[in-house]
């Protein structure tokens, strides 16, 4: 007796946890709906008809175009609509999709400023909004976004400085914020992310020395600074708290000093660029570094070149090498790799 009481009541408790919760799905997807529906009014062109007919609600958003929901929650976790060619707006109920952990929107004709809302997407992981037209002072939203662990706003019309509490993302693997109008100083908070893989802020007016912070971040890979306003020197030991570095970007700035500090520590560096400042001493340091696959620096194409077996992208374009290239072996395509200009291959 006491055992069927149990049990019906378990069964009842069961029954109710399970209506709660379909009920609260359902609410929920349609929070989503309508922050996606919102999101279609202010496109103002899809050109190839992406959305036209996907996005419709004879269908669950589920299935529309660039939406994945997950299989738990059926909440959206996954938009992408990079490179669809799309016109128009963020609207600020993008920021109730609050399950997305992955948002790409990159290499369309977006404009206007992004929302402050976005602030509420507490779970995004993955963030591309990069050759967009985006304005405004975003990045004082990152910090918000504490589970963030890649940013790409490549490309766009972004101002304001790189705000304080960026470093509060400090799950951050790619720092991706290159050709912007960005200003000021770079935090030396900088140096929290310490799973930093790539720092791009190449492209900017920021102005002030490099933190040596930077300097610090063990697992960074590429570090791209090239055409800024940054003074300052190169601290002593440079290389030595980065062991996996493999390219340094410091071109058109404005740093200075005689590099009297050994390279040898930096074992796989492959790419460093430092042309267009006032640094001395760099090209003799770099003959310690006999072990390497590639070293540039402007006007001469290194002998080395023709051993790059790890060579993942050379691209030559817009610079001023001299001498002949022999041929490579390439493997995965990852980086793209110029004097000048470092990019995250999608
Ligand atoms: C998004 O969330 C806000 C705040 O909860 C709410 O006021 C707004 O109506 C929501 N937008 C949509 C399209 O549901
Ligand atoms: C978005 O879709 C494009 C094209 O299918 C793909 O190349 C890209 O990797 C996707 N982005 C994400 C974050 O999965
Ligand atoms: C982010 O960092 C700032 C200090 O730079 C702090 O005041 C703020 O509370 C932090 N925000 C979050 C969400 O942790
Ligand atoms: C670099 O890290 C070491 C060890 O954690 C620390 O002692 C040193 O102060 C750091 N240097 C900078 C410039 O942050
Ligand atoms: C290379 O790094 C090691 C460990 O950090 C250090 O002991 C050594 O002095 C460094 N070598 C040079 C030439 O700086
Ligand atoms: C309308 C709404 O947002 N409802 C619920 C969606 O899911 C979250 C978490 O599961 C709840 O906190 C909301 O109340």
């Amino acid at each position: 007796m006491e055992k069927a009481l149990t049990s019906f009541l378990l069964t009842s408790l069961l029954l109710h946890y399970v209506m709660a919760s379909s009920a609260m799905t359902k609410t929920n997807i349609t929070t989503d709906q309508l922050a996606l529906s919102s999101l279609k009014s202010q496109i103002a062109s899809d050109p190839f008809h992406f959305l036209d007919e996907s996005w419709s609600f004879a269908t669950s958003i589920c299935h529309w175009v660039g939406v994945t929901c997950g299989s738990r929650h059926q909440r959206v976790n996954s938009l992408n609509l990079s490179n669809m060619a799309l016109t128009g707006k963020i609207p600020r109920d993008l920021g109730n999709l609050t399950f997305l952990v992955s948002l790409d929107l990159g290499s369309n004709n977006f404009h206007g400023n992004l929302p402050q809302e976005m602030a509420h997407l507490r779970q995004l992981k993955f963030l591309d909004l990069s050759f967009n037209s985006f304005r405004g002072r975003f990045l004082l939203v990152i910090g918000s976004l504490l589970n963030l662990r890649e940013l790409n706003i490549r490309a766009n019309n972004l101002i304001g400085s790189i705000p304080l509490s960026l470093s509060n993302a400090s799950r951050l693997e790619t720092l991706e914020i290159s050709h912007n109008s960005l200003l000021g100083n770079i935090p030396e908070g900088i140096g929290n992310f310490h799973n930093m893989k790539v720092l791009s802020v190449q492209y900017n007016q920021l102005t002030g020395s490099i933190p040596f912070t930077v300097f610090n971040i063990s697992r960074i890979e590429n570090i791209a600074f090239t055409m800024n306003s940054l003074s300052g020197s190169l601290p002593n030991g440079l290389c030595n708290g980065l062991p996996i570095l493999k390219g340094l970007y410091l071109a058109g700035n404005k740093l200075h000093g005689h590099m009297t500090t050994s390279l040898s520590n930096c074992s796989q560096l492959q790419l460093l660029s430092s042309s267009e400042n006032d640094l001395t001493g760099i090209r003799n340091r770099l003959n310690q570094l006999t072990g390497n696959p590639l070293y540039v620096f402007p006007g001469e194409i290194p002998k080395a070149i023709s051993n790059l077996i790890e060579l993942e992208v050379l691209d030559l374009q817009n610079n001023r090498f001299s001498g002949s290239l022999s041929k490579n072996r390439y493997g995965d395509l990852q980086y793209i790799w110029s004097e000048r200009d470092f990019s995250v291959k999608k």
